[in-house]
């Protein structure tokens, strides 16, 4: 999956059969508007999309795989370059002028911009692609660096705050467009996941690398297998020929997950138990000089799961080996951290061998949290058991086509049981979802859906389902009358169009070179 962002002048290389047409007036309508916003006409289109993530939830920032796959809904912008004279100035315009104020900042002559985290201000995912871009840029001792005005209009279809990472599609999207405004016309995939993954961090959440991997590394028609451990990589996974084509339905809960406010009692709390369940685990089983590695703080599950091991004696990767491992490392959880109501700081520092002030400056500082008791058993206890379903999922993608009907439902009823267990987990052991997110998920299930989950972060946001074909208009109308029209009797026809997206897997970021 290695290699370079495809570069392409051809809409049909992004996008299906059956969205060509929308997407072309959609596209049309970009370029013209650029040109009577900024008087010249657009130069390129970078373009990243949305994801939805399969299975493998909260686990990324821990270092285990996940399977994403893109959706077709993207972030488009079109850009046009010249030299600066004065200060470089960026100007940036959306297409929906109405949510997303205009704005134009400059550049200092060293190519960095500030970024004030605490404001929720769309231009921010901009800037912070600027800024990893402009970091690449530095190592690679590109020319031109703090020396452009840059125009920009926006267009995104990703529904903001609704789980499908439009955060990330922005910030890869303009990363992309920030290297190609610097003559960059070959951009490497794997670089530009990584420094979008740091990147993004500036904005204030302290996230893992699978929306970026999965916004850039995907093609159309295959679901994704993200690795980040021993170093970022992703394989294609074709899905298997079922007697109904395995199709995955994204319904939205409309409760809106604002990562920006939650984010000290939600998301980076998750972060900092898991690196502090690490931490404790290392100590207990007696690890010392251990390596830092990729995770958001430095030390991972993953980390603690691989060094345990090499200390062991355990030799050999191979996924049943692993398997075992892992299950090997639940009942050292079980055993190790029996905590139900949580550690409190004091407590965790004693058995980390550090004080209060060094544990909270180490790993409460720069993302700072707000808990007085940390739920180490149930975190881990909830990431080495998805790290499990992830494999088990694979498994039954990559099994041997079924030879009949029968064969082919037990596969889709499998895949559908480890959907569930994912939910399950998410709600009562990792505590990520909501009750609106938990009643999607039983109205599709009751509707014939083989199974059903959150998606992303959780806490709000979206949920995916696992439907035969022939069941998706009765889960749809469950949906309708038992959850969209009850909950929001007041909701716009057009949104409620947009709660519901049977999606199949698109293709990852492009650069589109305007003719
Ligand atoms: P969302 O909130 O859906 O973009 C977040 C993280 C992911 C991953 C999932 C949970 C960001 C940018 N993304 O996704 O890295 O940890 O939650 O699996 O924060
Ligand atoms: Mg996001």
């Amino acid at each position: 999956m290695a290699g370079n962002v495809p570069v392409t002048q051809s809409l049909d290389d992004i996008y299906p059969q059956d969205a060509l047409e929308s997407q072309r007036k959609r596209w049309s309508n970009l370029l013209s508007s650029f040109k009577e916003a900024y008087g010249r006409p657009a130069e390129f289109v970078s373009r990243s999309p949305g994801r939805v993530n399969l299975i493998g939830e909260h686990i990324d920032y821990s270092l285990y795989e996940v399977i994403p796959m893109a959706v077709t809904a993207d972030v488009l912008l079109a850009v046009a370059v010249s030299p600066a004279n004065g200060s470089p100035t960026v100007r940036i315009q959306n297409v929906q002028s109405d949510k997303f104020a205009t704005r134009s900042f400059t550049i200092a002559h060293d190519g960095e911009v500030d970024i004030d985290p605490t404001s929720h201000e769309w231009t921010n995912y901009f800037k912070s692609g600027l800024r990893g871009a402009t970091q690449l840029l530095k190592k690679h001792a590109v020319a031109g660096i703090g020396q452009l005005n840059i125009d920009i209009l926006a267009d995104g279809t990703v529904p903001a705050g609704g789980g499908l990472s439009s955060s990330a599609a922005f910030v890869c999207a303009s990363a992309l467009a920030v290297m190609r405004a610097h003559g960059q016309e070959t951009v490497d995939k794997k670089e530009l996941v990584e420094l979008a993954v740091v990147s993004e961090r500036a904005v204030g959440v302290n996230s893992g690398g699978m929306d970026q991997a999965a916004s850039v590394f995907s093609q159309r028609g295959s679901a994704l297998y993200v690795a980040f451990q021993p170093e970022l990589s992703a394989r294609t996974i074709e899905f298997p020929q079922t007697h109904t084509p395995l199709t995955f339905v994204i319904a939205q809960s409309f409760v809106a997950a604002d990562k920006h406010v939650t984010a000290p009692v939600c998301y980076n709390l998750r972060v900092v138990e898991c690196t502090l369940a690490a931490r404790v685990l290392a100590s207990i089983c007696g690890l010392k000089n251990l390596p830092d590695d990729s995770s958001p703080l430095g030390f991972s599950l993953r980390s603690f799961h691989d060094s345990y091991f090499k200390k062991k004696g355990a030799v050999g990767d191979d996924v049943k080996d692993f398997r075992s491992q892992l299950d090997q490392l639940v009942h050292i959880v079980d055993n190790y951290l029996p905590q139900e109501e949580g550690y409190t700081r004091q407590q965790i520092s004693e058995l980390i061998g550090t004080s209060v002030d060094e544990l909270e400056k180490r790993y409460m500082t720069k993302f700072p949290v707000r808990a007085d008791s940390f739920k180490l058993r149930q975190r881990a206890l909830h990431v080495f058991g998805e790290a499990v379903r992830v494999l088990k999922f694979m498994d039954l993608l990559q099994s041997p086509a079924p030879s009949d009907d029968k064969e082919s439902e037990e596969l889709l009823k499998s895949l559908g049981n480890l959907l569930n267990d994912t939910q399950e987990s998410c709600r009562d052991i990792y505590e990520c979802s909501c009750p609106e997110l938990d009643e999607l998920c039983k109205l599709a299930r009751s509707a014939g859906a083989y199974g059903s989950r959150l998606t992303g972060a959780g806490w709000g946001g979206c949920s995916v389902h696992l439907v035969p074909q022939d069941k998706v208009e009765a889960v749809k109308k469950a949906w309708e009358e038992k959850y969209y029209n009850k909950r929001f009797p007041d909701m716009d026809a057009a949104k409620l169009q947009d709660a519901i997206v049977v999606s199949k897997p698109g293709s990852g970021s492009t650069l589109f070179q305007v003719a």
